[in-house]
């Protein structure tokens, strides 16, 4: 029976210790860090009312995945699930919600865009992103250039810089990525709905570098529901 009782303590120990770092990660979400995967977390605010936290959308942008034979290796985005990368050939976003998207690029290399207001940031709260760790533009850094520390709001990118970028024209909203960054963007979703989300970056395969992995769903397209 004492043996019972102690189990049962160390499990309220564990309970409360988890809802402590979900706190946490309200408060670096909200100072536009990295809140979490996948998670809505409910606050009740000082004056009484429930407050949410974004929802948060996790997509890591890899190289080397082999496409097929002919083809060989294809840039890739994923999703980042509790249980690692998964396809992001369909993304379920709730409705009406703030969402987070953070997007992690280990591609350096570029890629051009098809028209240029892909190089400008579209659709965001903020009317901007947030650029982490982009060695690539520190790297050519000049009177346009741009100096990173920690992270930097833009509103748009040098062509030069884009690798890829996360469009979905339903929703108004285009992320240019550069080289090895990450970027952090915050959008609304409306009404539930049915959308596509795709690459503006010519990364793919073929004479204009528009095929494979840019027509593929869980390559550099894919759908996205909002419901
Ligand atoms: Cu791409």
């Amino acid at each position: 029976m004492v043996q019972g009782i102690s189990a049962f303590m160390v499990i309220g120990l564990i309970v409360a210790s988890v809802l402590a770092g979900v706190g946490a990660g309200f408060i670096a979400s909200q100072n536009g860090g990295f809140g979490g995967i996948g998670s809505t977390v409910t606050q009740t605010g000082a004056n009484g009312q429930n407050s949410s936290s974004p929802y948060v959308l996790s997509m890591v942008i890899t190289t080397g995945n082999t496409f097929n034979s002919t083809i060989g290796d294809q840039p890739a985005f994923y999703l980042l699930g509790p249980n690692g990368l998964v396809s992001s050939a369909d993304i379920t976003l709730p409705a009406n919600s703030l969402i987070e998207l953070v997007i992690t690029n280990f591609d350096n290399g570029g890629a051009n865009i098809s028209a240029p207001q892909y190089a400008n940031v579209m659709g965001t709260t903020t009317g901007s992103e947030l650029v982490y760790n982009n060695t690539a533009i520190n790297s050519t850094e000049g009177p346009n250039g741009m100096t990173l520390s920690g992270s930097q709001s833009v509103t748009s990118l040098p062509t030069s810089e884009i690798t890829h970028t996360f469009t979905v024209p339903g929703l108004s909203l285009n992320l240019p990525m550069a080289s090895d960054s990450t970027i952090v963007a915050y959008f609304k979703t409306g009404a539930a709905g049915s959308f596509v989300w795709l690459c503006e970056s010519a990364c793919g395969s073929g004479a204009d570098g528009s095929q494979g992995a840019m027509i593929t769903p869980g390559w550099m397209t894919g759908a996205i529901t909002v419901g």
